[in-house]
């Protein structure tokens, strides 16, 4: 296999989001913004990942607004068709075939190992196999395009690490076929809290701020979050090294507006309600070009649909190439043997 530098092309990135509810300020911070950077250098393919989402068990029906609402955010942050695939995954089955046969090369103790299945596995009393074998199909999202790199936080780390393991096991038994991808670390903004400042911001937890929010919603939601819980009369002098409303100004306000919101703050001498109301206004500014940019796409479900289409036969190209080496090498070929 001849390295992206050598053959004079750009490496191939994978990227993922589950359609599990609205896109928030946490996925744009941690993962859109920094995507539609990685389009302009690399070779992107992302991901509208409802595979994975049914393993979140959330309701069916809400499934298809979904797939659409993030593609409409996709879109609407800049990810661009032009630059990079976008599409959804069911409309490439070669993802969960693919993880199947990836079935045969992974141990079931490096899947029990995972700190993602653990958490998740505690919220369950019969714990579903899509929760222990999730990060199987991930490797097969990345693995399917022959990804180099993939963009990871702090907690998929460990997730990437297996698909490293899952490729250098696929190869010795099978022969030469998947790069090892790498880690593009984060080392932007981390993980952002959630409005509750205590778990991480997240579509099934209801801590977020979705990024389409209309302002009177980002002040609704902005309005709810935990500031400094020793904090309890206006005038009582706060801290803003706790408090997890100053962590997110950090984000949307200019380092002028900070300072002097630290010194009030810590003085008593600015209340979390006015605190609140700048960051609110504060994002939903930030974020009014990407809202304009949504309303366009949802006048416009035809582009929507015409992004998705191309995306997955784009996508398909690559997977159904995977697949029949893929095939060929596993024995799973029977024509082969008539002649
Ligand atoms: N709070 C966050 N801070 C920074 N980055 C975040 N991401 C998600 N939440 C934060 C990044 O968004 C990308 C896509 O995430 P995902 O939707 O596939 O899964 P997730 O990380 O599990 O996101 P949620 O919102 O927490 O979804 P649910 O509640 O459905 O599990 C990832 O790159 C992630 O790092």
């Amino acid at each position: 296999m001849s390295s992206p530098a050598q053959a004079g092309r750009k490496k191939r990135v994978f990227s993922g989001m589950q359609p599990s509810g609205e896109a928030h300020l946490g996925n744009y911070l941690g993962a859109l913004r920094p995507w539609v950077q990685l389009q302009r250098e690399y070779d992107c393919v992302f991901c509208i990942v409802d595979d994975h989402a049914i393993t979140a068990g959330g309701n069916p029906a809400d499934m298809p607004k979904n797939v659409v609402d993030l593609a409409v955010s996709f879109l609407a942050v800049g990810l661009d068709p032009e630059q990079a695939i976008i599409f959804v995954q069911s409309d490439v089955p070669e993802h969960t075939e693919l993880a199947w046969l990836f079935n045969a090369v992974t141990p079931v103790g490096d899947l029990e190992r995972m700190t993602q299945y653990k958490d998740k596995a505690q919220h369950f009393e019969s714990i579903p196999a899509g929760i222990l074998n999730y990060p199987i199909l991930q490797a097969a999202d990345i693995l399917l395009y022959k990804g180099e790199a993939v963009p990871v936080g702090e907690d998929q780390r460990q997730h990437l690490e297996l698909t490293r393991d899952i490729a250098r096991k696929f190869n010795a038994a099978y022969g030469e076929t998947f790069p090892e991808t790498e880690a593009l670390i984060d080392k932007g903004v981390g993980r952002i809290l959630g409005l509750d400042g205590e778990a991480k911001m997240s579509k099934s937890l209801g801590n977020t701020v979705g990024i389409l929010a209309e302002p009177d919603e980002v002040w609704g939601r902005v309005r709810t979050a935990v500031t400094d819980p020793q904090r309890v009369r206006r005038d009582d002098p706060g801290r803003p090294e706790v408090c997890n409303v100053f962590t997110l100004h950090g984000h949307f306000t200019d380092a002028e507006t900070r300072a002097d919101i630290e010194v009030k703050c810590r003085a008593g001498e600015i209340g979390c309600v006015d605190c609140k109301r700048i960051l609110s206004d504060n994002i939903a500014e930030a974020f009014g070009p990407i809202r304009e940019r949504a309303a366009h796409y949802r006048a416009h479900p035809e582009e929507v649909r015409r992004t998705l289409q191309e995306g997955a036969e784009r996508a398909r190209a690559i997977a159904r190439e995977t697949m029949s080496e893929v095939r060929e090498k596993m024995g799973l070929d029977w024509r082969s043997a008539i002649v």
